[in-house]
């Protein structure tokens, strides 16, 4: 096992052998927003917004003009975690179960952890809902933050963080509440290298803001969406402030790299800097991203870059820096823009940058870009991104050569990232000690029949619905890690107009029938513990199959829990 739990820094040189002590340890903080565009800041150019910490952080250090993120939240996130292509890492989508990162990758923490850093993701992960994939199982020391969803629901006083896998309940606004987190953990740690990711899940949706931020811009004439937007990043750089000056007081903010950047591009359209698309595309706006570093008394000050580099360089840079090599264990995509770091300038390493996002798995033909030299090829238009980075003349026609090149070469690219890749769900396990009762997400499931929809619905309201074909069923790839009798329990809805149906739940040989009880209404969903299966360990299916319908529609399925029993 490479990844044994070694936290001695004497151990790493027998686990990796040769010179690979680390040369330099700085402290790293990095911040990572949520839906926040390139341009949704004052030192991008934006002459609304106000965020004077965080432009301090340009001022004092290095900021990239052209910084690449994938369009959407989960897929950067994997892409700054392993410095690789998304593609490669299972970690496709954003919700019903294509947010999971596979466990074969080497998490940047990790990696962090094995030569002696302590290590704390703060606020969003959004790579994987299951204890498998928890941050305390991909090399994070602590997690404060929420972790089985890609956002929450409720932004003050809220139920939904946890810490470590405890949930904690706070009071307060969700960006304060998880700086206090991150300041708490800067200053127990502040003695030996740390690594802190904190992960603010705004300016994302639902824009809850503090009435003050919301009312300064409101007062400046702004409209509400970007009123809230520019809200909750005003409210972010007051945070950013706070944490600058724990490091300055700690007398530690030499030794620390601080970067800041966002997840994929944004939705405010107020002002944009003359960039097209929003997040979710591939249009320069959906794409490039703020990306700011500073070192004091290493990295220069002051300084714009203009190469361009993609959130799958961070990896490989910080191992660059440390002097550690990433390559020998993995296949890293990334590269190392230390030297532009240092010297404030440079050429970008990369050939070319592709990108393809779209919902469930990766499609070559659907919401493509590849950049090469000032070139863009997207979606089939061609731009020259040193004249139009706001990508409105297309000029493909005349150019059908570099068109033709460009598109052959994201053809290799995505044929050589998604080879071998089936995108299949990974099976929920159950059964493990530290997630019992384990909730069997609905929006796991794949159902088969006519009407029958799985709905994703903010993790609230997800329901299996228009469940009315009794040749209809759904199921579950789980895998029991221990054989043994497991309670079944479900939250359902179902209107005594349509009670009284039956359905069968099973696991291999081992089933419970049961009629179907009323609730309320569709709108209300109570829970009811079925009885008991009998699972042997390995994998299998849970599944559930009608035997008679009553009314319109056999229930709405909103969860199941399956607890094994001591
Ligand atoms: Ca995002």
């Amino acid at each position: 096992m490479l990844f044994g739990g070694i936290t001695f820094v004497a151990n790493v040189r027998s686990t990796l052998g040769g010179n690979k002590m680390p040369k330099n340890m700085p402290n790293i903080v990095l911040i990572l927003t949520d839906d926040q565009g390139w341009w949704d800041l004052g030192c991008y150019g934006n002459p609304y917004i106000e965020t004077p910490n965080i432009d301090k952080i340009a001022e004092e250090g290095v900021q990239f003009m052209r910084f690449y993120a994938t369009p959407v939240c989960t897929p950067t996130r994997a892409c700054i975690m392993t410095g690789r292509h998304f593609q490669r890492t299972s970690a496709i989508d954003t919700f019903m179960g294509r947010d999971t990162m596979s466990d074969n990758e080497i998490t940047l923490a990790q990696i962090l952890k094995e030569y002696g850093y302590k290590t704390a993701l703060v606020g969003k992960w959004h790579l994987g809902r299951y204890m498998r994939y928890h941050p305390n199982n991909r090399g994070f020391d602590e997690f404060f933050g929420f972790w089985q969803y890609g956002f929450i629901n409720r932004y003050f006083d809220s139920d939904e963080l946890f810490y470590q896998n405890e949930r904690v309940y706070t009071t307060g606004y969700i960006t304060d509440v998880l700086t206090d987190f991150a300041l708490d953990f800067v200053l127990k740690s502040k003695d030996s290298p740390f690594f802190l990711l904190l992960s603010y899940n705004a300016p994302h949706s639902p824009y809850f803001v503090p009435d003050k931020y919301l009312e300064h811009y409101l007062r400046k004439g702004l409209p509400l969406k970007e009123a809230q937007i520019y809200g909750m990043i005003t409210c972010i750089d007051e945070n950013v402030g706070r944490i600058l000056r724990v490091l300055e007081e700690t007398k530690i903010d030499d030794n620390t790299i601080v970067i800041f950047m966002s997840d994929n591009g944004g939705v405010s359209n107020y002002w944009k800097g003359g960039l097209k698309g929003n997040k979710g595309t591939v249009y320069e706006g959906g794409i490039r991203v703020p990306f700011i570093v500073r070192w004091r008394g290493n990295f220069p000050e002051g300084v714009k870059v203009s190469a361009m580099a993609h959130a799958i360089d961070i990896l490989p840079t910080i191992c660059d820096l440390l002097g550690v090599s990433p390559y020998d264990r993995r296949d890293i995509d990334g590269k190392s823009i230390l030297q532009i770091l240092l010297r404030g300038e440079g050429e970008t390493p990369h050939e070319a940058l592709f990108f393809q996002w779209t919902r469930e798995r990766p499609h070559p033909d659907k919401n493509w870009a590849v950049i090469w030299k000032n070139y863009k090829l997207v979606n089939g238009e061609l731009y020259d991104l040193q004249s139009d980075q706001g990508e409105k003349h297309n000029i493909a026609q005349k150019n059908p050569e570099i068109v033709r090149k460009l598109r052959q070469d994201f053809e290799t690219w995505f044929e050589e990232v998604t080879k071998g890749q089936t995108y299949e769900r990974v099976p929920i396990e159950v059964g493990r000690e530290d997630e019992n009762p384990v909730e069997i997400d609905v929006t796991w499931g794949e159902a088969f029949g006519k009407r029958i929809k799985i709905r994703y619905e903010r993790y609230i309201r997800d329901r299996i619905e228009n469940w009315g074909d009794v040749g209809d069923f759904v199921r579950w790839k789980i895998e029991a890690v221990k054989e043994g009798v497991y309670e079944v329990m479900l939250a359902y809805s179902c209107p005594p107009t349509d009670a009284g149906s039956v359905f069968r739940i099973s696991v291999g040989n081992s089933h419970i029938d049961c009629k179907v009880e009323p609730t309320p209404g569709f709108e209300v969903f109570q829970e009811r513990v079925l009885g008991q299966l009998f699972i042997h360990s390995g994998k299998n299916f849970l599944e559930i199959r009608p035997i008679s319908i009553k009314g319109r529609e056999l229930m709405r399925l909103h969860k199941i829990w399956l607890k094994l029993l001591k």
